[in-house]
């Protein structure tokens, strides 16, 4: 087999392998990125669903690492859809020449290092055979589709759609009677467009969930003007945003105030709509009786959008808001005012089998011609551990990490030396606006990777100690507040078997001090060889 020798070799071409191919090809590296997708763009290559779109707003969601392209690209809406943020990935793609250095449609099926040639051996589906110094895994968060292992799930005769997994051509509901299982963001954001189009939608909701009106419209181009005339200024004040992101967090504390402030605190919020309400006080996402406060004002306004008071119950979570993702919709609980959309409470009538025919539930029998899984993924390992990596000594990574993932600064982990991983567990990723988690990461891999060089030394590699104290300190930040309260992918809740552990970091400017602070020292927590 001919084995392929370059410098680098970068898992994925989503936001942050683009990104990643072009700062390592910037240090002259031969560097080789390899694709599963057809195309690029990741998460906005696969998530074509009806209604697939940002919430965090577009002037944020965008690369910075260059002037001109932030100066050039125009966003159209608050919040771009699915197309148009694919059309942004594929601009960047041409803008920058990368597509030449980019092998689609194919899977990276292993990755072992090589104690003695200091290197690692990279294969894939298409029989690829690759040795390479630096391997970086840029394969996502929320890349693996979790589809649930349903009894007679593959019996079904009609389509059947994981939103992770949307057909390029679109699929067409008119007349379809229709399930959509699940009720988090895809499915937030499908349902009033399934709604429209299908005969008789079914809703399976195990869990319900939070959500905000996203208020999307035109973005003002006077208001873009203005950010745009310092873009980097607009950039700085939110990455000083514990969520690297324009949340305008309040120092106010929601039990602090008298009950009419903090009502109008809400409100404004929610007129202004978005991830923001989340900001709206300070304790909101620490002391649960303050977090209460805007779960019960969040349900009241369900009530207030749903017709029936059964359904608006039924609509109406009960645990912390923000330890599931809240959600940003644009006319989610309305839509159950339709005559053609049904909420099944799978809380009364769990899903027992799917035949050809439909869903059953315990309840009976619901017949459908089309099933959408908005189901989600297997969060932040999934991805990674689908591939057999293996590092000194053959460590396996799936066995390092059964017991839950281990990763210094989520960067590295020891004993897979000159491997990265970009937004890895135990950085804050999920939990931040992602396109500056992204470009934060792979500048540090980037010049990581320039300092080995120059400096002459074969690898870099995490110390079990330092990984040892990240984790734990990753733990004690996340268990100050109110993320870990409730069964989520924040903690591998939704994947049967997979080890509960809190995979974030909460904190993005904390996050980011202590990066610069570890290569002020010297690469403090690594060894170099
Ligand atoms: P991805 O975009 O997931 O790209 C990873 C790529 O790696 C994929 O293309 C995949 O095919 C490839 N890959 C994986 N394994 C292999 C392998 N073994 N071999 C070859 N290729 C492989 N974040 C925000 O901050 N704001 C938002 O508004 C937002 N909206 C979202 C909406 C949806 C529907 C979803 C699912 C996520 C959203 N996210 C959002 C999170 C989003 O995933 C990130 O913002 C960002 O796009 C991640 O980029 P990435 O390159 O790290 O990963
Ligand atoms: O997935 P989810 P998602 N039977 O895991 C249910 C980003 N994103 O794709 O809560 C029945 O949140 C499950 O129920 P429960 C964002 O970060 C952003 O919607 O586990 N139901 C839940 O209701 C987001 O958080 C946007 O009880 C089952 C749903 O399926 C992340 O991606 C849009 C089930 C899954 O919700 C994932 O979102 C989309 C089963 N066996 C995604 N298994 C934006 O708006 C699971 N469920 C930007």
């Amino acid at each position: 087999m001919d084995v392929r020798r370059i410098d680098a070799v970068v898992v994925g071409a989503g936001f942050a392998g683009l990104y990643m191919l072009h700062r390592l090809r910037g240090l002259g590296l031969e560097v080789c990125a390899i694709e599963a997708g057809s195309g690029v763009g990741g998460t906005w290559y696969w998530n074509r669903y009806p209604g697939a779109r940002c919430d965090i707003e577009s002037m944020e969601y965008s690369y910075q690492f260059s002037d001109a392209l932030a100066q050039e690209w125009e966003w159209s809406e608050r919040y771009a859809t699915q197309p148009e943020i694919l059309r942004y990935a594929n601009h960047v793609v041409d803008r920058f020449d990368l597509k030449k250095d980019i092998r689609f449609d194919t899977r990276v099926v292993s990755a072992h290092y090589d104690d003695d040639a200091q290197r690692w051996q990279i294969t894939t589906d298409r029989g690829d055979a690759i040795t390479a110094r630096w391997c970086v895994m840029a394969t996502g968060c929320l890349s693996s589709a979790n589809l649930p292992d349903i009894p007679g799930r593959d019996s079904f005769s009609g389509g059947a759609y994981h939103t992770g997994r949307w057909p390029h051509d679109g699929v067409d509901f008119h007349g379809q009677r229709v399930a959509v299982v699940g009720t988090g963001s895809s499915g937030i954001q499908s349902i009033p467009l399934i709604a429209e189009q299908a005969s008789q939608l079914f809703v399976f909701q195990r869990t319900p969930t939070y959500s905000v009106p996203a208020h999307n419209g035109p973005l003002d181009p006077r208001a873009v003007r203005e950010i745009k005339a310092d873009y980097p200024a607009f950039r700085a004040g939110n990455a000083a945003q514990p969520f690297g992101a324009n949340f305008q967090q309040s120092e106010e504390r929601a039990l602090a105030v008298s009950e009419e402030d903090r009502r109008s605190g809400y409100e404004r919020r929610w007129q202004a709509g978005g991830l923001p309400f989340l900001g709206a006080f300070a304790d909101l996402l620490v002391d649960p009786a303050a977090n209460a406060t805007a779960a019960e004002f969040l349900r009241a306004r369900i009530r207030s959008a749903v017709a029936d008071p059964a359904v608006a119950e039924r609509l109406s979570p009960r645990h912390v808001v923000g330890c599931k993702r809240l959600c940003v919709d644009s006319d989610y609980y309305a839509t159950y005012n339709r005559p053609n959309v049904t909420l099944v409470d799978l809380r009364d009538e769990p899903i027992e089998s799917i035949d050809a025919a439909g869903l059953r539930t315990a309840a009976k029998h619901y017949p459908v011609d089309a099933i959408v899984f908005a189901t989600g993924f297997d969060a932040m390992t999934g991805a990674l551990e689908r591939i057999d990596v293996r590092g000194r000594g053959g460590r396996r990574l799936k066995e390092k990490w059964s017991a839950g993932p281990r990763a210094y600064l989520g960067l590295a982990t020891a004993g897979f030396p000159n491997l990265f991983l970009v937004t890895g567990p135990g950085s804050p990723s999920v939990l931040s606006n992602m396109l500056p988690s992204i470009e934060q990461h792979v500048d540090w891999i980037a010049d990581c990777v320039a300092h080995v060089e120059a400096r002459g030394a074969g690898t870099i590699d995490a110390t079990v100690a330092a990984e040892d104290a990240w984790v734990e300190h990753v733990n004690t930040v996340g268990a100050q507040t109110l993320f870990p309260a409730c069964s989520s992918w924040y903690l591998g809740a939704n994947v049967p078997g997979k080890p509960r552990v809190f995979m974030p970091y909460v904190g993005f400017p904390a996050y980011v001090a202590k990066c610069r602070d570890v290569v002020a020292k010297g690469y403090e927590g690594f060894k170099f060889a």
